[in-house]
């Protein structure tokens, strides 16, 4: 990584979010890749039954519709693909995360870590939205919501080109303006996320002619290939996914936190059904450091009392 952990995590409090260029080491790649090609084809025909369904924003997830824009549970051991936890323990993913965290290492806790992919034959699109406060919420209960979410982070990791996503920088950090609110307060998905003001689109792993040239803080760099640009952001920061059914996906997209938390994000976490981790057959795919960090996640999901419920409709 050729930027200091102090300037990413100062850029990420900041802006809402950061890019990080090479998350994935170039031996982990191949790999990556030929797995996800193997879970999205289980997916695709029905033998992975866990999966972000097209017509559902928003966990949980239904049967209802037989296309899919994500692949849920990638480290579940019944998918049989090592590589996915092999990367999300590693030392570049834990260092990354644990910097933008201002946490050490061993304070780290397991979270989610999903697969977003390309519909096959329907595009599809999520509304604006941060993902642990309502679109409905007041100005105070989204200041006294944003205040308290800094114990988290949310990254994708694009293994092909993606302009998917849309945020708003800043947002992270304020309730939204009136004008916001008219964009975000529908569960219908915008037509045109650009006319939401303040937004921009992110554009992870754009091709462009090898060998490509960068540009960073005025030195030139020259490298014939990216592989795993990566966007951590916010996840209540105020952003939105638009979905081509003609333009390959295959995303990385997983959070992690920080004990200090607590159960502050045990509803966002543990809505999407993490009852699997807490099997020895999945503990046992883990080296010694992730089984810590695993640990942490089931000492949240034990201090929870009853249902967690869901952060949003639609
Ligand atoms: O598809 C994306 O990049 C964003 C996904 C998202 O916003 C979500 O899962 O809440």
């Amino acid at each position: 990584m050729y930027i200091s952990e102090s300037l990413l995590k100062a850029a990420h409090d900041d802006q809402g979010y950061v890019l990080v260029p090479d998350l994935i080491p170039s031996d982990l790649l191949p790999a990556l890749r030929a797995a996800c090609d193997r879970v999205i084809a289980k997916t695709r025909t029905g033998a992975w039954p866990h999966r972000r369904t097209v017509g559902k924003q928003f966990p949980p997830f239904d049967d209802a519709h037989p296309d899919s824009w994500g692949v849920q549970h990638v480290m579940h051991p019944a998918l049989g693909e090592p590589v996915f936890a092999q990367w999300y323990t590693s030392e570049g993913v834990r260092t990354v995360s644990a910097a933008l965290l201002g946490c050490d290492v061993g304070s780290l806790q397991m979270e989610l870590f999903n697969l977003l992919i390309n519909p096959l034959n329907h595009d599809f699109a999520l509304r604006w939205h941060r993902d642990d406060v309502r679109e409905n919420a007041t100005p105070e209960e989204e200041l006294k919501a944003l205040a308290s979410w800094s114990r988290g982070v949310q990254w994708n990791t694009a293994l092909y080109e993606d302009a998917c996503l849309y945020l708003v920088p800043k947002s992270h950090k304020v309730p939204r303006t009136d004008e916001q609110r008219v964009h975000s307060t529908t569960l219908e998905p915008p037509r045109d996320p650009l006319a939401m003001p303040g937004s921009i689109r992110l554009v992870l792993q754009r091709k462009c002619p090898s060998p490509c040239v960068w540009s960073v803080d005025n030195d030139m760099l020259t490298t014939l290939s990216i592989a795993g640009e990566t966007v951590f952001y916010n996840s209540n920061i105020l952003h939105c996914a638009t979905y081509d059914a003609q333009q390959r996906r295959a995303t990385l997209h997983a959070t992690m936190g920080d004990t200090r938390g607590g159960s502050s994000r045990a509803r966002n976490v543990l809505q999407h059904g993490l009852e699997w981790m807490q099997e020895k057959r999945f503990r046992e795919t883990l080296d010694e450091g992730g089984q810590r960090m695993l640990d942490a996640l089931v000492e949240m999901r034990n201090g929870v009392q009853g249902e967690v419920g869901y952060s949003l409709t639609g």
